[in-house]
């Protein structure tokens, strides 16, 4: 049963340690059935402008003083206050998105608390080189790099998993002794502000964590990349939106890290696991309503099993339920109907371009209870030209093209042919084909005979269009701190 955290109190900013008022309302919406669930405060400019105040003054403070390992140790509190009000948390994630109930429990916010435990390890662990350094005259000088913060870090995160994502950015950078001020997505503002509560439970210091809640361009989004005391932004979001905001940091050269959208393919070889690489696309297409970065968009079949597969994920793709999450259905709605509008205009162009619709393909029957849900279809296509729209944009929805391919070499090329390069998923069980083809895939991360197995202390992040830098373990570590190099000659 729901119990959502803010069906009776409102939705604040969190700014030096204080709940504050912004200057303005907007509705917080459940896209199971179209309900106003809460109400959001919006953050005026100059609340953002004193939240980064806030976060300056704060690394002046006790915070900037603590030892890593009193930090880490603070930072491992939020892990547990997280855990101890799990259930909050998926309430607040499920009301915000409509994800379903086993996505939430299992993925969702259970990463939220594992990027708190293991970014605190992974800093505390931390170890820089050193080299010694010989000099002709015999003499030699030691190097050694320390690691200092950035100072304020800007974190502005999108709607599809909203606590993973922005703890996902938090942790590090806190870990590394920065202090942030987080803009979650307008979509999704409830997780962020229990993590407010959790960081005010725990102790962290006024000031560290601050949060600003709002729209993106010309809103608090904007004024918050925009404003010149931050030191970095991180930003996880469409494309377009991380050109605009990278159009803004070039203004003050502030470093950015940018984690952005994707159109991943998966390439199915004949001698894959066959049930396996079903049950591996089903969850690779359709977890979360194919609203997850990493979602397959485009499926590439070797010929001797196309029909045999396009068959068998259809058939999965029938089974999957789609209602309330708290029915315990394996599919809810998508984040909004604005973003149905987006995802059904895209089950029409497919159409349109000569597609063959497989599966799905609208808006399911769901009864009058659902009648005003963000709802639609699983959707399978075939049959269109690897320039088409459908084909190279991407849609995030629960959706995906199959085509055939007849050459691994063929395969690669398809693959690759599109302007991002986030993820791929390869199935097969020749081991030399999956080395030789990962390695030739143009995307940050690559599975083999599986999907969004994650271990966080590898490199995340996208090619091309997908992205600018990476995430995970050490590559965090580095993003989030500001090395200095000491040479003494001895
Ligand atoms: P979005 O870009 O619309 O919004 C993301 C965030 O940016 C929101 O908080 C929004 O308010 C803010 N924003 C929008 N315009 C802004 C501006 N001009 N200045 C500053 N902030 C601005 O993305 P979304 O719709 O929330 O998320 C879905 C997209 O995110 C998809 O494209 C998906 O692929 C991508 N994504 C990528 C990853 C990854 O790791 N690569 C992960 C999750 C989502
Ligand atoms: O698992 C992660 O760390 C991560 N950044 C996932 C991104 C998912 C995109 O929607």
């Amino acid at each position: 049963m729901s119990h959502y955290p803010f069906a009776e109190r409102p939705i604040l900013n969190y700014v030096g340690g204080k709940f504050t008022e912004g200057a303005d309302w907007f509705d917080n919406v459940n896209p199971v059935n179209g309900k106003v669930a809460g109400k959001v405060s919006a953050a005026s400019e100059r609340l953002v402008a004193d939240a980064v105040a806030a976060a300056q003054l704060a690394l002046k403070g006790p915070w900037g003083r603590m030892s890593q390992a009193e930090r880490c140790k603070l930072l491992v509190r939020v892990a547990e206050g997280i855990e101890a009000r799990f259930d909050e948390f998926a309430a607040a994630e499920i009301a915000d998105t409509g994800k379903s109930l086993h996505q939430a429990r299992t993925i969702d916010i259970p990463r939220g608390a594992a990027n708190f435990r293991v970014f605190a390890a992974l800093a505390e662990a931390r170890a820089m080189p050193s080299f010694r350094t010989d000099l002709p005259d015999g003499r030699s000088a030691i190097n050694y790099a320390i690691a200092r913060p950035l100072g304020v870090v800007a974190i502005v995160s999108p709607w599809n998993l909203p606590l993973l994502l922005m703890t996902w950015k938090v942790a590090p950078a806190l870990a590394c002794g920065n202090v942030v001020v987080v803009k979650p997505s307008e979509e999704t503002p409830s997780s962020a502000t229990l993590l407010a509560e959790v960081m005010d439970e725990a102790g962290v210091p006024p000031g560290v964590f601050n949060l600003v809640h709002g729209f993106g361009a010309a809103s608090t989004g904007e004024w918050l990349t925009a404003n010149p005391d931050i030191d970095a932004i991180t930003f996880t979001g469409e494309s377009a939106t991380g050109s605009a905001i990278m159009r803004v940091a070039a203004a003050g050269v502030k470093p950015v890290s940018f984690e952005l959208g994707g159109k991943n393919a998966a390439l199915v070889f004949a001698d894959c696991d066959f049930d396996e690489a079903v049950a591996g696309t089903v969850r690779s297409v359709f977890s979360n309503c194919g609203q997850v970065c990493l979602c397959t968009e485009r499926v590439y079949v070797e010929r001797p099993i196309f029909d045999r597969f396009v068959k068998a994920l259809a058939e999965r793709a029938e089974t999957l339920t789609i209602g309330d999450p708290w029915s315990g259905a394996d599919m809810g709605p998508l984040i909004s109907h604005g973003h149905r509008e987006k995802v059904l205009g895209y089950y029409d162009l497919a159409r349109e371009e000569g597609a063959v619709v497989v599966t799905g393909g609208g808006v399911p029957e769901l009864g009058d209870a659902l009648s005003t849900g963000a709802f639609v279809q699983p959707t399978i296509l075939t049959g269109l030209d690897q320039n088409a729209r459908s084909v190279r944009e991407e849609i995030f929805g629960p959706v995906c093209h199959i085509a055939p391919f007849d050459s691994e070499e063929e395969a690669i090329a398809l693959a690759n042919d599109t302007d991002y390069g986030l993820a791929a998923a390869i199935w097969t069980r020749d081991v030399s084909r999956a080395h030789r083809v990962a390695a030739s895939m143009e995307t940050g991360i690559v599975w083999v005979n599986e999907w969004f197995l994650r271990d966080l202390r590898t490199p995340f992040g996208g090619m091309k269009l997908s992205g600018i830098g990476r995430e995970g373990g050490e590559h965090s570590l580095g993003f989030y701190s500001e090395p200095t190099n000491i040479c003494v000659k001895l």
